[in-house]
């Protein structure tokens, strides 16, 4: 029997990489898109087949965890075996620059997508995109035990999601689960992560087409994976006998100035001859440090993470160097994200 998984978020960085563990595995993967203007497929651009050929196993629905109504239709459609919901307003500064919207996608959204599977009587498997941004201002290490502090907009819209989440498998004995999954990066990141606007800034710098980069504050420490790795930590938490909460994380963590210094010494550069401070990317409240225990996934999911900080600093390096000798990029990402505050 071929499953069935809706992914909400498949346009984002681990939709991307979900949606392809799935298709590798047999399964027939919907996905949530929301219509805009121009495209945003671009990170599962290579998945694509026509859905008119027999062989096509992957299929988009247009649709926005604003509108409960379509969650409700969609449910009943697809009848999936597995649910992802991995969409959000997912970048914590802008987060302080729309709260509300942030609360109705990232916290509100989620139990529209809880009453759609329950409201269309579906039996299905529902995986939350929780984070480490839940424990906040709480030292580490973190585990599944470690106390809540959120320091965001988008942390206490994640709180919100956490819990209701939790109370839809106490109140109607869902299949549903958390995964508080720490930092996880990849060469598809969005350009105005941290990670990710340094690792373009390097390649940038490299071949002379960019002087320097503006970053906030240097300071806080996190605990940075591989993306590609974290999607299957996804798929088996939704594989285990019991719904339960798992966090993942290498258990290693790293300053944005160590991050920093592995990425330019990677092309033979020094990041204090580049990198300048704009205040713009401080956040009115930080998240200091992040590092996970990632124990009880190692013991319960058999799932040990291979790549660590500084390793994804250098695969990231690697990859955007690449793609700048491709070709240069259609649009200058890094002026248009010196517009906002990302
Ligand atoms: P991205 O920001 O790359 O992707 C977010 C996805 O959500 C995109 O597909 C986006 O669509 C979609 N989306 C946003 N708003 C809506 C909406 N209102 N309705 C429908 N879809 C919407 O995030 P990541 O892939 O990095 O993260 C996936 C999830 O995991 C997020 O929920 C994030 O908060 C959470 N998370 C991420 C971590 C990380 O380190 N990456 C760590 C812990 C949790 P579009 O392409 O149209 O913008
Ligand atoms: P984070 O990731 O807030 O941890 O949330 P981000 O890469 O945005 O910030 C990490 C740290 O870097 C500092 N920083 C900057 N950040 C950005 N974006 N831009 C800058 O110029 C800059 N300069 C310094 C930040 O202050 C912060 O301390 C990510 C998201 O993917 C969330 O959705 C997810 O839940 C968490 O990771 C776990």
């Amino acid at each position: 029997m071929t499953k069935r998984a809706l992914i909400t978020g498949i346009t984002g960085q681990d939709g991307s990489y979900l949606a392809e563990l799935l298709l590798s595995k047999g399964y027939e993967v919907h996905g949530l898109i929301r219509r805009a203007s121009t495209f945003n497929t671009h990170r599962i651009d290579h998945l694509y087949v026509d859905p008119h050929d027999p062989n096509a196993k992957l299929f988009l629905h247009y649709g926005d965890l604003s509108d409960g109504a379509r969650m409700v239709t969609l449910m009943a459609e697809i009848n999936p075996d597995e649910v992802y919901n991995l969409a959000a307003q997912s970048h914590v500064r802008v987060s302080f620059d729309e709260p509300e919207h942030t609360a109705d996608t990232t916290g509100t959204g989620t139990v529209r997508l809880l009453e759609a599977v329950r409201l269309s009587g579906i039996k299905t498997r529902f995986y939350q995109a929780s984070t480490s941004e839940l424990f906040g201002a709480t030292p580490p290490p973190q585990g599944e035990d470690t106390p809540f502090y959120p320091r965001s907009p988008y942390g206490v819209a994640k709180l919100y999601s956490y819990w209701i989440t939790k109370n839809y498998r106490e109140a109607y004995d869902m299949f549903a689960v958390n995964g508080i999954l720490f930092n996880h990066e990849s060469p598809r990141r969005g350009e105005t992560f941290v990670t990710r606007k340094i690792t373009r800034a390097v390649a940038r710098i490299k071949a002379g087409v960019q002087k320097d980069v503006y970053l906030g504050n240097l300071d806080s420490i996190r605990d940075w994976g591989y993306a590609a790795e974290y999607v299957e930590g996804m798929w088996r938490m939704l594989q285990a006998d019991e719904p339960e909460d798992f966090v993942l994380g290498t258990g290693s963590g790293i300053t944005i100035r160590d991050f920093l210094e592995t990425s330019f010494g990677h092309v033979g550069l020094d990041w204090q001859e580049y990198v300048k401070f704009d205040e713009r990317y401080l956040r009115p409240t930080e998240v200091d440090a992040l590092i996970a225990d990632p124990s009880k996934a190692a013991d319960k999911l058999g799932w040990v993470p291979t790549i660590h900080g500084k390793e994804l600093a250098k695969l990231m390096v690697d990859a955007d160097v690449e793609a700048l000798e491709k070709g240069p990029d259609w649009i200058d990402t890094v002026k248009l994200a010196s517009w906002g505050t990302a």
